[in-house]
């Protein structure tokens, strides 16, 4: 059974929601871990396989590791027949590749470029803003619900987890704001919120005194 190292409210979170969306949730063993968060709150925990005490991380059952939650959302995604993403060669491949992409190599970092107020030269000439992501997200949100047209992906779960995690940074866009709340809306929020106030009790429980 694949190991999945989550600590709650955190980037792994979405993994979780993948997971009960996908039905799995079971088929894999969640380790719950401690991380230091962005207030300097929590610690590294000794746990934790990731080489910097980050998570998401995933070990699979031939014990090879994954890092960074695009590439574990992607592995999971296949390894339960690909639900949440076209196979290759059909429609729809080479945008999926794009968003997964695009999330990890464009919007994360200018969306903490946004979040810590930095704005260099060489941040934006790279990345762009969050200006820019807007325009990208809503040019494509013309051609359907979800981006990738009618059905919900991947991709649809890591991109707008970046707004669910900071509102505040939402390009101004009614397309954008309807499309965050539908991406909400297919989930299990209410069986999420259980399970990660479930979590954090198990955490507290393994906390050293
Ligand atoms: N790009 C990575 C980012 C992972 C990451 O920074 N995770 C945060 C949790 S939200 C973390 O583990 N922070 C603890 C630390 O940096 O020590 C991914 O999406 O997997």
């Amino acid at each position: 059974m694949p190991k999945l190292y989550h600590s709650p409210h955190s980037r792994s979170s979405r993994v979780i929601s993948q997971l009960m969306l996908m039905g799995k949730l079971d088929a894999v063993e969640v380790i719950y871990v401690d991380i230091i968060k962005n207030d300097g709150s929590g610690r590294r925990d000794p746990m934790n396989a990731h080489p910097e005490g980050k998570v998401p991380f995933l070990v699979t059952d031939a014990g090879e590791t994954i890092r960074e939650s695009g590439a574990i959302m992607m592995y999971l995604d296949e390894l339960f027949g690909q639900p949440l993403s076209p196979k290759p060669g059909a429609p729809g491949r080479g945008p999926y590749l794009s968003w997964m992409h695009y999330y990890g190599g464009v919007l994360e970092p200018a969306l903490i470029a946004a979040f810590a107020g930095i704005e260099h030269p060489a941040l934006v000439g790279t990345f762009r803003t969050m200006a820019e992501v807007g325009t990208q997200l809503e040019s494509c949100l013309k051609d359907g619900p979800f981006l990738l047209g009618d059905d919900l992906s991947v991709a649809d779960l890591i991109m707008a987890s970046a707004f669910l995690w900071a509102p505040h940074l939402m390009p101004e866009s009614p397309e954008i704001k309807a499309w965050v709340a539908r991406v909400a809306q297919a989930q299990d929020t209410g069986a999420m919120e259980v399970f990660e106030a479930q979590a954090q009790e198990r955490l507290s429980l393994t906390e050293p005194a």
